[in-house]
C-alpha cells in the first residue's frame, strides 16, 4: 500500500457513517466527556440585580469575594441588567432582528464585569476576554484565584431567531461554560432568596412561597416567571456536569460563602445530569 492510500484509509469509527443517525454514533458519541477544569467554581452575578444596584450591593460582594479567594477558584461572570433592557427597547423598536441584539446587550454584561473586577484588581482578579475564557482559563486560574468575564454567550448573529429578545442570556451562558468545563458548581447570585412559586416583587407576589428544592423539568412545566433565563432551564436538561445550581441571594451577607461551602441557603435546582452516568 502506498503511503497516500493510508492516509486516505485513516481509521476513525465515525468514518463511515452520518453523524445525523443516533444509534449509529451513541457507542461512539455517547460517552460522558471528561472534567477539564473540576476544583472551578462559577458564579454568576446578576446585572439588574445586583450590579445595577451600584456600591450598596456591590461592595459588601467584592469584601465576600475578597475573603473567598484563599478558599475557591472562581469564574465569576457578569450579567447584563437595566442597560441592556434599554437597548433591546431601543433595538426592538427600530425592529433589528434578534441577532443584532444579542451582542448589543452582552457588552453590557461585560461592563459590569470590568466593573467589578477593576475593584478586585488589588487581589490580583482581571477580566478576562471570550477567546481567553475559551482556550485560557487554565494558566489564568494557576497564576491568580479568580477571574472575571461576561456571562453571555457570544452567539451573536448565531442567535436563535425564535424570539425577538435574546433567549440565550448570561444565566443560559454561565450555565453552558461550568458544564463544559465540568466544574465543581455554579451559584447564581440574584435579589431574592430563590425561586419562588410566582415572582415576589410582582404586585400580589407577598403570597409567593419560596422553593428550597426543585429541577429543571418541574421548571420546565412552571407557568409564571422565573429569575433567570428559561433556556437555561432547557440546557439543565441536557447537562453533562453540572448536577445542581443553586440561586442565592447576594444583598444577604454570607450566603454567598455559605453557598461555595456546600450548604443549602437559597434554591437548589438538579439538572438532568446524573453522577456517574
Ligand atoms: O468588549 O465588555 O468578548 O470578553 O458578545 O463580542 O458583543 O467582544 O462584538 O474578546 O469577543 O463588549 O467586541 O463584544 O462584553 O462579547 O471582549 O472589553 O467581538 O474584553 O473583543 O465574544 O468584553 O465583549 O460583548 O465579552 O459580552 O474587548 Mo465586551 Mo462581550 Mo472586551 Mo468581551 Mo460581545 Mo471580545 Mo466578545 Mo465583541
Ligand atoms: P441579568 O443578569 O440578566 O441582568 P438578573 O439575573 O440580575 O438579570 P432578573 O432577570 O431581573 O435579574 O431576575 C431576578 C428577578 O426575577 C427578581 O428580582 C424577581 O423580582 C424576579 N422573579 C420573577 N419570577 C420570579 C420567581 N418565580 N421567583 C423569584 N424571583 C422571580
Amino acid at each position: 500500500m502506498t503511503k497516500t492510500d493510508s492516509i486516505k484509509h485513516v481509521a476513525s469509527p465515525l468514518a463511515r457513517q452520518t453523524l445525523l443517525d443516533g444509534d449509529l454514533t451513541r457507542p461512539v458519541a455517547g460517552r460522558r466527556p471528561i472534567r477539564l477544569l473540576p476544583w472551578l467554581q462559577v458564579v454568576k452575578i446578576g446585572g439588574r440585580s445586583i450590579m445595577d444596584r451600584g456600591a450598596d450591593a456591590i461592595i459588601p460582594i467584592v469584601d465576600e469575594i475578597r475573603k473567598l479567594l484563599p478558599e475557591h477558584r472562581l469564574l465569576i461572570l457578569t450579567g447584563a441588567g437595566v442597560r441592556a433592557r434599554h437597548v433591546f427597547g431601543v433595538g426592538l423598536d427600530l425592529g433589528l432582528p434578534v441577532g443584532s441584539l444579542a451582542p448589543l446587550a452582552a457588552s453590557e454584561a461585560g461592563q459590569n464585569g470590568h466593573m467589578l473586577a477593576s475593584l478586585l484588581a488589588p487581589e490580583g482578579v482581571s477580566y478576562v476576554e471570550h477567546p481567553t475564557i475559551a482556550t485560557q482559563l487554565a494558566i489564568h486560574l494557576t497564576a491568580t484565584r479568580a477571574v472575571v468575564g461576561s456571562a453571555f454567550p457570544p452567539y451573536h448573529h448565531h442567535e436563535f431567531p425564535g424570539a425577538r429578545i435574546p433567549p440565550h442570556r448570561g444565566d443560559t451562558g454561565a450555565f453552558l461554560l461550568a458544564d463544559a468545563y465540568g466544574a465543581a458548581g455554579l451559584t447564581i447570585v440574584e435579589d431574592v432568596d430563590g425561586v419562588y412559586t410566582a415572582d415576589p416583587k410582582a404586585p400580589g407576589g407577598e403570597t409567593a412561597q419560596l422553593i428550597r428544592e426543585t429541577s429543571a423539568a418541574e421548571l420546565a412545566e412552571h407557568k409564571g416567571p422565573l429569575p433567570f433565563d428559561r433556556a437555561m432551564v432547557e440546557v439543565m436538561a441536557t447537562a453533562r456536569h453540572i448536577e445542581r445550581v443553586q440561586i442565592v441571594n447576594g444583598l444577604v451577607p454570607g450566603r454567598l460563602t455559605a453557598a461555595l461551602r456546600g450548604e443549602h441557603v437559597g434554591t437548589l435546582v438538579h439538572t438532568g445530569a446524573r453522577r456517574n452516568s
